[in-house]
């Protein structure tokens, strides 16, 4: 397969200036009718017929029925027709293409384009499905209006929807239907949407500041109705909080939601047409946990998002899909900040970032956020592309103030609305707004890696001054050294002995604000500050401000001023896992046992966990150690067996020494109440749920009958996973009797299915990879349900590294030939199972010779796709 380059983008040569699609809807032989107003965009020098260049228009797995230019039909001399599509001669510069083509929605198991899920047909354009549904020049940058016709039989199809407003529907001969619909805001085709099936809908409605009446709609499976009042409510707090924070109303009189069972993503943003993944807006108390309601709130708001970041402004080609998505997850992010508590939505986000895109920046697919080639796209939906690229917006907003962010969001829709724009357009238009020079902070877009930020400080007492030192290195990557400094914004303080901020007047300034922003431009900057009566303690990079690796050296004091006494929280609880982590780091060297956890960061933990002043959520967070991937992140050579005893040592060593306050804090935050999902309600029970992690990991036996009760008892999802997630890891027969039981109880919900195998595959009980191959028999599983497929292999592969790493290597070649199975079926979702083989690098030497082995497997079997091909072949340079 071949390599598509940045560099190489040209402008399409033809505008489609109108659409207009009709679909006779059959599983196995949908018929569609597509008209394209099409027209010559090139300068009108060119316009002598012989020089007009040939339309080319994509297309995949199509069957060509007919293809008439101006009413004439075509001869096949008149055409070229691969794989890929089909290349049109040109004779005038303004013309009307027919074509029609038939594909087979109930074959398409990749789940891109049309396709049948439980009954129901759905579409998935993004990135490149359009062209599976018809020809169509399948580029971001050809935005047109659409007109779509469905048709189909009404008994089994009663719903019939496609984007835009309802213009007409009817009645056919046979017990047939149809609707028509129109769009009246240009669009790529990757936004193209058709949902068809016999569905429930819930209904609600939204008034925008302006006053436009929005009908709200959520279609579901017959029986879901009642799971979707969280995902409304998201919905209608999304809407608000945009008019609000960033004055953008919704656009449409009609939005619609609909979930299915069996998706690529997490959900997709299709004009006034969101098509969801059940999993992630579906909800209540007895099958969802607190952390799938957060997803639902996040993830409704990021695809409401869209229409404006993303939709209505959209993206020039792919390599520009940050703009539109590290943008859309960092107005998300703000979104769940304002509805949640802020300083826990940071401290999840961060430990998300580092455990999906430190290790992918530091690894073989290392790519920047905005790549600079590809050989398949689907690959490119990435914790780098959407985590790192959120936070190279939220660098901005820091470098800019939130008053000049907004100005420069202002600017941009101005600019640009109606348009497919570029990365160096918004960062354009952040600058003009406020004179901000971002031209070396554009170089997050280009090269990839994780700086590193190593912080070093002396205090002088005789002259009362401190001076910081910074200084930075950005690591190679695949194709990328020699790399030039960035600029690194860093939201720093200076704490006295009672955490108090002193004030930070530098050598050269008269004003001595308690917090600034320092800017790191050079490889190497001193910052002389003055008129210091202590030695303080640096709290740098407060709240994540830059997604680096900081190295910073703390002495026990300043230390326990910091975790204790920070303003900040981020950095009260980055400094606990800071401390954490070396200790941990200390064990494991010595083999995984090392000396008994110290005092300080027990009385540390202690303080936090009786801190009723902080919120309970704060508290879960600073008591939950490192885990074991970020540990093994931290290491030269990763030992995962050393790692897990470490941790387990220092779990058992702070469970004992803290067991009644455990005790305590766990009848504590019990509750009577009914089930609430939000976030104080949640933050209660996740700590009380962390202090029935710990009291299992005590020693004592008798804390199990606490796990097993409430595995049986509870009242919600939450506290019943969070049991089990202990249980599935204890060896013996309530924890078989538990999960069965919860299995026969949930058999018929498939989202909590996926839950039980997952909690399967997970344990860290030897005999985990043997039963998650039996579970690939089991009647619960199928390979063709990509939320199946990440339940139990992605679970296995990604979140298991005791076991995936076992020392045989037959949790690599179990992999391995799953990939090589599921590639036949669905290549996307086969691709993003790789990531953990490409990790070789990071094992001792008899690993890497077994996970090579496996990457090798996989890329010498037949007709790989290109999505598991170019992952593979990457992972093994
Ligand atoms: N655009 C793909 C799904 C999402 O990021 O919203
Ligand atoms: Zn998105």
């Amino acid at each position: 397969p071949q390599a598509i380059h940045l560099d190489a983008y040209r402008k399409p040569d033809y505008r489609i200036e109108s659409l207009a699609l009709a679909f006779d809807l059959e599983p196995e032989a949908t018929r569609v009718k597509s008209r394209l107003q099409i027209a010559y965009d090139g300068s009108p020098s060119d316009l002598s017929e012989a020089a007009l260049p040939p339309l080319w228009l994509d297309g995949d797995d199509l069957k060509l029925l007919s293809v008439c230019v101006d009413g004439t039909p075509l001869d096949e001399t008149e055409y070229r027709q691969d794989a890929t599509g089909l290349s049109l001669d040109v004779t005038s510069p303004g013309f009307l293409l027919e074509i029609e083509t038939e594909i087979n929605p109930k074959a398409n198991t990749r789940l891109e384009g049309l396709y049948i899920s439980s009954g129901t047909f759905c579409t998935q354009c993004e990135a490149e499905g359009f062209r599976r549904i018809t020809f169509f020049p399948d580029r971001p940058d050809v935005m047109t209006v659409y007109e779509v016709t469905l048709r189909a039989d009404k008994a089994l199809y009663p719903v019939l929807l496609s984007n835009g407003n309802l213009v007409e529907s009817g009645d056919l001969p046979d017990g047939r239907h149809w609707t028509r619909w129109e769009d009246p805001f240009p669009k790529p085709s990757y936004l193209f949407a058709v949902v068809a099936g016999d569905l429930a809908c819930v209904e609600d409605s939204f008034t925008t500041a302006s006053g436009r009446e929005v009908a709200l709609r959520i279609f579901v499976e017959h029986g879901n109705e009642g799971r979707c009042a969280y995902g409304m409510d998201s919905l209608k707090r999304s809407m608000r909080w945009d008019e609000e924070r960033f004055g953008l109303e919704y656009d449409l009189d009609l939005f619609n939601i609909v979930a299915v069972s069996d998706f690529n993503m997490g959900a997709m943003e299709n004009k006034s047409l969101n098509v969801f993944n059940s999993k992630c807006v579906l909800a209540d108390p007895d099958t969802a946990t607190d952390a799938d309601y957060a997803s639902i709130e996040g993830i409704v708001a990021h695809e409401y998002f869209h229409n404006w970041t993303g939709n209505r402004v959209t993206c020039r080609d792919w390599f520009q899909l940050s703009l539109k998505e590290g943008l859309t997850v960092f107005r998300d992010q703000e979104f769940s900040a304002d509805m949640r508590s802020a300083a826990v939505k940071r401290i999840q986000d961060v430990r998300s970032l580092r455990a999906r895109q430190f290790p992918e920046d530091g690894g073989p697919t290392a790519h920047p956020v905005r790549p600079a080639s590809y050989i398949e796209i689907n690959n490119f939906y990435t914790a780098t592309v959407y985590d790192k690229g959120a936070e190279v917006i939220r660098m901005m907003q820091g470098l800019l103030g939130r008053e000049g962010f907004r100005k420069g969001m202002d600017l941009y829709f101005e600019r640009h609305d109606g348009q497919a724009v570029t990365c160096d357009d918004f960062a354009a238009a952040m600058s003009d707004a406020t004179g901000v020079d971002l031209n070396q902070f554009k170089l997050w877009y280009s090269q990839a890696g994780t700086p590193g930020v190593t912080v070093t400080g002396e205090y002088d007492a005789a002259a009362r001054s401190f001076e910081l030192t910074l200084s930075q290195t950005i690591p190679d990557t695949p194709g990328q050294s020699g790399k030039r400094p960035m600029h690194i914004p860093l939201d720093f303080a200076l704490l006295d002995p009672d955490g108090q901020p002193m004030p930070l007047k530098l050598a050269c300034e008269e004003a001595a604000p308690t917090s600034r922003v320092l800017e790191l431009r050079a490889a190497r900057q001193t910052f002389r500050f003055e008129n210091l009566d202590h030695e303080p303690a640096v709290s740098i990079n407060r709240g994540f401000s830059a997604p680096v690796n900081l190295s910073i050296e703390h002495t026990p004091a300043t230390r326990a001023v910091l975790m204790g006494r920070d303003g900040d929280s981020f950095n009260r609880w980055e400094t606990g896992q800071q401390y954490a982590t070396g200790l941990l780091l200390e064990a494991v060297e010595a083999g995984g046992e090392g000396r008994q956890t110290p005092e300080a960061l027990i009385d540390a933990l202690r303080e936090t966990l009786l801190d009723e002043a902080q919120d309970p959520a704060f508290r879960a967070l600073a008591l939950t150690l490192p885990g074991e991937a970020f540990l093994a992140d931290q290491m030269k050579t990763v030992d995962v067996d050393a790692i897990h005893i470490a941790r387990e040592k220092m779990r058992g060593d702070i469970a004992r020494a803290l067991r009644d306050e455990l005790l305590e804090t766990y009848r504590g935050m019990q509750s009577n109440a009914p089930f609430e999902p939000t976030a104080d309600a949640a933050g209660k029970r996740a700590l009380k749920n962390l202090a029935l992690g710990y009291l299992t990991a005590s020693g004592k036996a008798e804390m199990w009958d606490l796990a097993v009760v409430q595995s049986r008892n509870s009242d919600n999802m939450t506290d019943r996973m969070a049991a089990l997630a202990l249980l599935t890891d204890r060896q013996g027969p309530e924890r078989d009797d538990c999960l069965q039981a919860f299995y026969q109880r949930y058999r018929d919900e498939p989202l909590v299915v996926d839950k039980w195998l997952a909690l399967e595959a997970m344990s860290v009980l030897p005999g985990t990879l043997e039963r998650v191959k039996g579970l690939l028999k089991h009647e619960a599983f199928t390979l063709t349900n990509p939320n199946k497929v990440r339940a139990l292999i992605g679970v296995f592969a990604a979140g298991n590294p005791l076991r995936f790493h076992q020392a045989d290597g037959s949790g690599y070649q179990f992999l391995a030939d799953r990939i090589v199975e599921l590639d036949r079926i669905n290549p996307q979702t086969a691709a993003r199972l790789i990531a953990p083989l490409g990790r070789w690098s990071r094992f001792d030497g008899a690993r890497q010779a077994l996970m090579r082995q496996a990457l090798e497997t996989i890329l010498s079997a037949e007709n790989l796709s290109p999505d598991v091909y170019e992952l593979t072949s990457k992972s093994l340079t």
